[in-house]
């Protein structure tokens, strides 16, 4: 009803946080290149397996190597919808559905996406970039909808037996086919590319391991080392390949993982790995993934805050120097001093700098102590409760058909076409 469309407004722009003058409008004009690291949690980073880096060159980034700006405190707040709730909930600013997935059951909702909106404020153009079927995940139904110009699936890509591995085409082929692609868009784009390799089983050709496995005995993390290595050298040559192609100086280059590789059915192992056991509360702090950004021209380094995955499109909008007051957006500007640390699960659960809630059992997010719920959690867990529940009535009701926005242009999902399937 309206009064759902205009509860979920007074809270969005009420909730809104005020950009950082130091960042406001510095990434404008510039092509957004979005790197996603399929199933990448945050405690590879700095990992050492027998001594040796897993990740060398993202932990390099992580570092601020390149001037990237790493988010140590960054988690992911998908549901079942997994890759398409992490896509769907950094290019709208709202949550996945608490079961199922939005890309499949609300297909064919409207949307005031990040991509739309770049398009209609600055002008940008838009393309993903994949190397599985354009219809897994309902994506090119979907996109149409975010009013994504240009869409890559595995039918523009070399199919052939020795570059595919489990879901699709390898993460290196992917990225080095991708340039020329990138070189086709109309500038400034906002380009999009989804990783593959490292997704669960966690699977690799012999040829393309450069490190031993995990020795915990559990397959899935064995393996998970190996794709992630295999992932990061990816990342590396892709690095190269843009600076090669003239793309990277004047980009704003994003890396994100999308969400758990590894689920509770191998704590047993993942308690080897982290050598601490995986309670409730240590499962809260392993939701963490990795986020990095790089503005040209911008010092890079950690930034501790706490944020996730709702805080995207905020980040970005005011990067562009769009002030994203005006759109329907539940998170807010990592690099604002307003922006609110309280990250919410889909469960309803968050972690903030203080508290992390764990099915309604409060700790302390430093300590992992137990603490009584108090006046602050249960505030912090009303937030959350209200964030998830309006953000799902939009979605359930499709209300942004009726949120009107001056200045921007409804998307017409008729105007995109990405051929037939054939997958
Ligand atoms: C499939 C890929 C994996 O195209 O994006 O999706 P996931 O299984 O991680 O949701
Ligand atoms: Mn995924």
């Amino acid at each position: 009803s309206s009064d759902d469309l205009s509860n979920a407004k007074h809270y969005t722009s009420s909730h809104y946080a005020e950009p950082d003058e130091k960042m406001f409008g510095k990434g404008q004009g510039k092509n957004i290149i979005k790197i996603h690291l399929e199933s990448f949690q945050s405690f590879l980073i700095d990992y050492e397996l027998n001594g040796e880096e897993v990740t060398p060159f993202l932990n390099d980034l992580a570092h601020g190597g390149e001037d990237m700006n790493y988010f140590d405190n960054f988690f992911h707040q998908t549901g079942q919808g997994k890759t398409a709730d992490a896509e769907l909930i950094l290019d709208n600013s709202m949550f996945g559905l608490p079961t199922g997935a939005a890309f499949v059951t609300k297909g064919q909702n409207t949307y005031q996406s990040l991509p739309a909106i770049l398009n209609s404020e600055e002008n940008y153009t838009s393309a993903i970039l994949h190397g599985d079927y354009k219809s897994f995940w309902n994506r090119d139904q979907i996109y149409k909808q975010f009013g994504i110009d240009t869409f890559f699936d595995a039918s523009s890509y070399n199919m052939d037996d020795e570059s595919v591995v489990n879901l699709g085409l390898k993460d290196k082929p992917f990225f080095e086919e991708s340039i020329p692609m990138l070189q086709s868009l109309e500038q400034p784009f906002y380009a999009h590319l989804l990783t593959l390799t490292n997704h669960y089983p966690f699977i690799l050709d012999e040829e393309d391991a450069t490190l031993d496995r995990g020795t915990t005995g559990d397959k899935t993390v064995d393996g998970y080392f190996q794709t992630a290595r295999y992932l990061d050298e990816a990342v590396e040559e892709f690095f190269g390949e843009l600076k090669e192609a003239g793309l990277y100086d004047d980009s704003i280059i994003m890396i994100y993982g999308d969400h758990q590789g590894i689920s509770e059915n191998h704590n047993r192992a993942m308690a080897e790995v982290l050598g601490t056991e995986i309670t409730p509360y240590q499962n809260a702090q392993n939701q963490r993934v990795p986020l990095m950004i790089r503005v040209p021209g911008e010092e890079g380094g950690v930034n501790h805050t706490y944020g996730g995955e709702i805080d995207v499109m905020p980040t970005l909008l005011h990067l562009q120097g769009i002030d994203h007051k005006k759109y329907m957006t539940f998170g807010t500007d990592l690099f604002s001093d307003e922006h609110d640390e309280t990250v919410a699960f889909r469960d309803g659960g968050f972690v903030s700098p203080e508290y992390t809630n764990v099915g309604g059992t409060v700790y302390d997010t430093d300590s992992g102590e137990e603490v009584e719920p108090n006046e602050e959690t249960a505030r912090l867990k009303e937030k959350v409760d209200e964030q998830l529940q309006l953000s799902d009535e939009v979605l359930y009701q499709d209300l942004l058909r009726f949120h009107e926005i001056p200045g921007f242009e409804p998307t017409d999902p008729k105007q995109y076409d990405y051929g037939e399937n054939d997958a």
